[in-house]
C-alpha cells in the first residue's frame, strides 16, 4: 500500500551521508584563495530580498555607462559608505548616488554580517565591507570578463552572493587569455575570492530566460568589498 510505503520512507534513520550533508557547510575549492560555499545563504535569502527592496527604495537599480560610452546590460545599485560607479568619466568608488544626489543607502546588518561571516569560515577573518554593489540581471543581461581592481587594497578579499535564476560563472585566470572555467551559480551560494586569485579575470554568461520563486525573472549578485 503507498501510504504504507510512504510511512516507511519516512520513519527510516538519516544514513550516515544524509547527516554530514545538513551538519557540515557545503565547501568547495574553485582556485587558490577561491572558496565556495553551496547553499550558504539559503536560510536567509528572503530576508536579504527584503533588503535589497529597501535599498532600491532610495537607491533604485539603473543601468550604468561604461567609460567607452556602452549601456551596461546589468542594471546596478550599492549600499554601504560608497558604491562602485561608471559613467564616461571612470569607474570608481563614489559616497554620493548620482541618480539621488544623496548618500547611498547604509549597508544593513544582515548583510555586511552574512559577508563577513562567510569571509570567515573562508579564512579571512577580518573582512568588514564598506560597500555592497547589488547587480541585477533580466535574461540576456552578462557581464563580459574583467578584473576588480578599482578597489584600494587587493589583500581584502571579495564575497559574493548569488539571489534567484541561476547563471554561469566564468573564472579566468590571471591572464586574459587563460582559458576560463564554466561553474553554475544557484540561489544562496556564496564564493570568497580572496589571496593569489583576488585579480583573477571573470565575467557571467548571458542569462537564460527563466522564472525563480524569489525573484522571479531576474538573477541578482551581491557582492561586498572593501574599496577604501
Ligand atoms: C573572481 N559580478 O560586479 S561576482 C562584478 O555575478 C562582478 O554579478 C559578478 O564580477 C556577478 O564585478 C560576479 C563574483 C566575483 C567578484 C569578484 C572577483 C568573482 C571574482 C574577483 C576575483 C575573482
Ligand atoms: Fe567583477
Amino acid at each position: 500500500m503507498v501510504l504504507n510505503d510512504f510511512n516507511k520512507l519516512e520513519a527510516r534513520a538519516m544514513s550516515q551521508q544524509e547527516i554530514f550533508e545538513v551538519a557540515l557547510p557545503k565547501v568547495e575549492h574553485v582556485a587558490a584563495g577561491a572558496v565556495l560555499l553551496r547553499s550558504y545563504a539559503e536560510t536567509s535569502q528572503a530576508a536579504v530580498l527584503e533588503s535589497i527592496h529597501q535599498i532600491e527604495a532610495s537607491s533604485p537599480f539603473r543601468h550604468m555607462v561604461t567609460p567607452g560610452g556602452f549601456r551596461m546590460s546589468v542594471a546596478m545599485t550599492n549600499a554601504g559608505r560608497i558604491g562602485w560607479v561608471t559613467d564616461r568619466s571612470g569607474y570608481r568608488y563614489s559616497p554620493l548616488d548620482p541618480l539621488s544626489g544623496r548618500a547611498w543607502p547604509h549597508l544593513p546588518g544582515l548583510l555586511s554580517r552574512l559577508a563577513s561571516d562567510a569571509a570567515a569560515s573562508a579564512g579571512f577573518p577580518s573582512f568588514e565591507p564598506d560597500v555592497c554593489l547589488i547587480n541585477r540581471y533580466a535574461p540576456g543581461a552578462r557581464m563580459a570578463l574583467h578584473q576588480d581592481k578599482d578597489e584600494r587594497d587587493f589583500d581584502q578579499p571579495i564575497v559574493s552572493l548569488s539571489l534567484g535564476l541561476p547563471a554561469t560563472f566564468m573564472f579566468g585566470g590571471l591572464k586574459r587569455t587563460d582559458k576560463p572555467l564554466r561553474i553554475r551559480l544557484l540561489s544562496g551560494d556564496v564564493i570568497v575570492w580572496g589571496g593569489v586569485n583576488r585579480l583573477a579575470y571573470h565575467g557571467i554568461a548571458p542569462l537564460p530566460k527563466g522564472v525563480h520563486p524569489l525573484t522571479g525573472a531576474f538573477r541578482i549578485n551581491l557582492t561586498f568589498r572593501c574599496g577604501l
